[in-house]
């Protein structure tokens, strides 16, 4: 993504700038799709798909390879773990793409992944650990039978009773009963016939479920979300007293926008609020006119109703959801922690290494929102692998807002010398969106690892 930011014009970067107030999409250092968003403790994991950046132009093309990782514990500061799975993670099936809408879920220590393998069959991957590694336990597809091409977008819920489901497909939805091993299932698949069915009548087909379910229970109340009608895609919802319905369709959460021809919802509650999650297509419509399947994901909070219904939301906003709690600087902030970031990359150079933030040059920036100085900072410390070298400008409020301190990064030329680097920063207290703006160059500057910022003493 790096190069083609690199390539915008003046206009583009102005516009640009302009975003740097907005939190919608939530990453804008990879193009991510088919959110699937997971609580568990006390931090939101969400995986997510991966659009390539060439991914060509022209609607359907799709390029997607692996399964991509963010998590936060205040909805809008983001840390990037990276591919935690990939089309090579599954034997059996398509290697070159096809890596599509996914799920994870939490049992017994456990975390299952469910995965699309594009033309292949719905796969499972389990880990030991929300951040992987991710390994195929069964060494072949989980469902895919005939009709390959409907067998995607695994949706896994497990009820109070401990009876756990899969649900999946395009234009059909069907599901399994798994077993308790997550990794097999027992009985009939069955297709679910009224999904589509609207309040009162027999039979609709006016907001119907084209693909992406996203089942989940509340306050009692089983919930089918998925992208409804086609196309552009809206976000549809149908209620159930049982996780196998019959299920009554109750509405839009999002009708559908001509800025995004697809959809996929994800739900949860996180610290007290509702969040539906999706995807627009914003940022490649920033780079060009042309429709590339490049899509990014956005967030909104929401309210249910006293009946547990969805109240129909607007489209994405540009502001996105509200931070939840602040950012601790005093402890190690990764660097790839991102409110919004403009120029920059993030890599690793493999599953099991550590992620960083890479291509810095002059002018790109991170920002952090919403950092508690609390009583006082007096000191900057950073973790960087110098190359061509530079400096980072550490801001409040705004990416010229109020200079704190400067940072000194000396060249070296090599991006295996990791160095912990640290500056005096002038006196600021209370909460600040922090902007990290990197000068020099044009070259790699330096990679950065962490940060963090070291108390006042009164
Ligand atoms: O991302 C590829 C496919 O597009 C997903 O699997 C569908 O849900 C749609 O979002």
């Amino acid at each position: 993504m790096k190069n083609r930011l690199r390539n915008f014009c003046t206009l583009l970067m102005v516009t640009f700038s302009l975003l740097a107030g907005a939190q919608n999409p939530v990453i804008q250092t990879k193009f991510t799709a088919d959110p699937a968003p997971m609580v568990y403790k006390d931090t939101v994991y969400l995986y997510t798909t991966h659009d390539e950046d060439d991914a060509g132009p022209g609607m359907g093309k799709f390029l997607m390879k692996d399964w991509l990782l963010y998590t936060s514990t205040d909805m809008v500061n983001w840390t990037d773990r990276g591919v935690v799975a990939s089309l090579k993670s599954f034997s059996w099936g398509r290697q070159e793409n096809g890596a599509w809408a996914h799920q994870c879920i939490e049992r017994n220590g456990k975390f299952y992944m469910y995965c699309t393998v594009q033309g292949s069959g719905i796969g499972v991957l389990v880990a030991d650990s929300p951040y992987g590694p991710f390994k195929d336990p069964i060494g072949k597809k989980l469902v895919g039978g005939e009709d390959i091409w409907s067998t995607i977008d695994p949706s896994v819920f497990i009820d109070d009773d401990g009876e756990a489901y899969l649900y999946w497909g395009n234009p059909g939805l069907w599901y399994v009963k798994l077993n308790k091993d997550m990794i097999s299932y027992s009985g009939e698949i069955v297709k679910v016939p009224e999904v589509g069915k609207v309040k009162g009548q027999a039979t609709a087909d006016l907001y119907h479920y084209q693909e992406g379910p996203w089942a989940y229970k509340r306050n009692g109340h089983y919930y089918m979300a998925y992208a409804s009608t086609c196309c552009p895609e809206g976000i549809g919802y149908a209620m159930s007293n049982s996780p196998t319905g019959p299920w009554e369709y109750q509405g839009y959460i999002m009708k559908p926008d001509k800025r995004s021809s697809g959809n996929h919802p994800g739900i949860i509650d996180y610290k007290g609020k509702s969040y539906v999650f999706g995807f627009n297509f914003r940022l490649n419509f920033m780079q060009t006119a042309a429709h590339h399947e490049r899509r990014s994901v956005c967030i909104e909070e929401f309210k249910y109703n006293p009946d547990g219904t969805i109240p129909e939301l607007p489209w994405w906003s540009e502001t996105g959801a509200k931070q939840v709690g602040s950012l601790n600087p005093f402890k190690l902030v990764e660097a790839e922690t991102i409110n919004w970031a403009e120029g920059l990359s993030t890599k690793k150079a493999d599953l099991s290494s550590q992620m960083y933030v890479t291509n810095v040059s002059n002018g790109d920036f991170i920002k952090v929102k919403g950092v508690d100085f609390a009583k006082g900072a007096k000191k900057f410390e950073a973790n960087v692998a110098p190359l061509a070298g530079g400096s980072i400008e550490i801001r409040i409020d705004d990416k010229a807002g109020s200079l704190l301190g400067t940072l000194q990064v000396k060249g070296t030329g090599s991006d295996k010398n990791w160095k912990i680097l640290s500056c005096h920063i002038k006196s600021v207290k209370g909460k600040h969106d922090v902007y990290l703006v990197f000068k020099g160059g044009n070259d790699n500057l330096f990679n950065f690892d962490w940060w963090q910022f070291k108390k006042a003493v009164y």
